[in-house]
């Protein structure tokens, strides 16, 4: 059923394309009657006129010697919701995803998080200690990390409290503030575990103690199982150094898991035999539940996803036709194995097509084309991941965790598509 649903689906869209091929080709002869308002632009820069840009020398090589987005893309950038947090120096910016594609996050708009402001380290005064239950404690200089066996890897990283306002009810209008607290980078580092066997566990260590050494000086612990396993030790960021307020010049990559755990200007890793309890493994980054006990412990991001366009900061901006809906899914056990689409609020459900690279624990692109006949819409995405996870309803999620939680946050979002091509964030019953 499913497959004759998605066949009869392609054809649709094939017909909405050509169909829409053909109205953009009439509107180019008709003299752009068609054409989007923000499309309209200088007729004179337009064919058959030669443009303005056609008739000077630009700039030459290197006079930018550090490239940065067109001017007329001053609109990709981080956003605060200042009204969150008290300051700057313990708060958020969010990761313009409604303006973005594919699955990378470019380093300069990655989302950042800090408790106390951007540690500013000189390379040379870097150092990381590693001790406690090891047979002979280390010092690593930055020069010293590069010099160890080197792995690339990209990932997704997901602060716990992404989502985090909307447990009461819709709440944020804009894709950036409701799930913008992820990035997904190509991170260059040591696996963990090579710095721990060149110090050499004893027979009782179990755990480990990360330390930042921001003024923060951010503390978790981590089971030594995961550090053993797939953690890094990351310096660079999409081949470049580490940006500041991503840790630089070092950081810890825990693949999967909540955010917080991922210490930035990483100092310290002392090895125990058991957890420290830190303030931010029990006053925060805990899930209070109905009945007044808490989770802990709630390493591991489930699968979610969210439709970046369109989005309330990302509107239609034609009447209707064939549309390009786009969306991120993401899983902390592994691949996405599947996303559904819905475009009227989650009564029926149409297989979204994958499109670049599936990794495991990395964000993935999802698209679904269909042919839009101008009426409201309610859509929604449900990101399924090769454990067999299915992401929840909102509602569903508060059956079980009720609505004191701050944290994982990972039911299914509905944007309501007004006719006007508006979009706003909503919920469906
Ligand atoms: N040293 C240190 N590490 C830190 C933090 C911090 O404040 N200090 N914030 C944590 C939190 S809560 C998150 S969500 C991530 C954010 O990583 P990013 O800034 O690269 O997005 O860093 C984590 N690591
Ligand atoms: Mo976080």
């Amino acid at each position: 059923m499913r497959d004759q649903d998605e066949a009869q689906e392609k054809r649709t869209s094939r017909r909405a394309f050509l169909r829409a091929g053909l109205a953009t080709g009439g509107a180019v002869l008709g003299g752009g009657a068609l054409a989007a308002p923000q499309a309209a632009g200088n007729p004179k820069n337009q064919p058959p006129h030669v443009a303005d840009w056609s008739r000077t020398l630009g700039d030459g090589v290197a006079v930018r010697a550090y490239g940065k987005p067109s001017k007329h893309e001053a609109n990709v950038i981080r956003r605060d919701v200042q009204w969150l947090t008290a300051a700057r120096e313990s708060s958020v910016s969010f990761t313009p995803i409604h303006e973005l594609d594919g699955i990378i996050t470019p380093n300069g708009v990655c989302f950042e998080r800090h408790h106390a402001g951007i540690a500013e380290i000189a390379p040379a005064d870097y150092r990381l200690i590693v001790h406690g239950l090891v047979d002979k404690p280390l010092v690593f200089t930055l020069d010293d990390l590069k010099r160890m066996p080197r792995v690339n890897r990209a990932y997704f990283c997901e602060c716990a409290a992404n989502s985090g306002m909307e447990w009461r009810g819709a709440q944020l209008n804009g894709a950036q503030y409701t799930h913008g607290m992820v990035h997904c980078v190509m991170y260059t580092g040591v696996p963990l575990r090579v710095l721990l066997q060149e110090a050499g566990l004893k027979p009782n260590a179990k755990w480990l103690l990360l330390e930042g050494g921001d003024a923060a000086a951010m503390t978790r612990s981590l089971p030594l199982q995961k550090a053993l396993d797939d953690a890094l030790v990351a310096y660079r960021m999409n081949g470049e150094m580490l940006y500041p307020e991503n840790g630089y010049p070092a950081r810890i990559v825990l693949p999967g898991w909540e955010a917080n755990m991922w210490v930035k200007w990483l100092r310290r890793i002392e090895v125990g035999d058991q957890p420290w309890h830190q303030r931010e493994e029990t006053s925060k980054y805990t899930d209070l539940l109905e009945n007044g006990k808490a989770r802990r412990f709630t390493y591991v991001m489930d699968a979610k996803s969210v439709i970046t366009g369109p989005s309330p900061q990302a509107p239609l901006n034609h009447k209707s036709g064939f549309t390009v809906l786009s969306g991120l899914a993401w899983s902390g056990r592994g691949k996405i194995a599947r996303v559904d689409v819905s475009l009227d609020g989650g009564r029926n459900w149409r297989t979204a097509r994958l499109d670049g690279p599936v990794w495991d624990k990395a964000l993935t692109r999802f698209y679904y084309e269909f042919d839009w006949d101008g009426r409201e819409l309610l859509l929604q995405s449900r990101a399924m991941d090769e454990s067999g996870y299915v992401q929840p309803t909102k509602n569903a999620l508060r059956k079980i965790r009720g609505v004191n939680s701050i944290y994982h946050n990972n039911g299914i979002q509905t944007w309501h598509v007004h006719k006007s091509g508006e979009v706003e964030n909503v919920e469906v019953s």
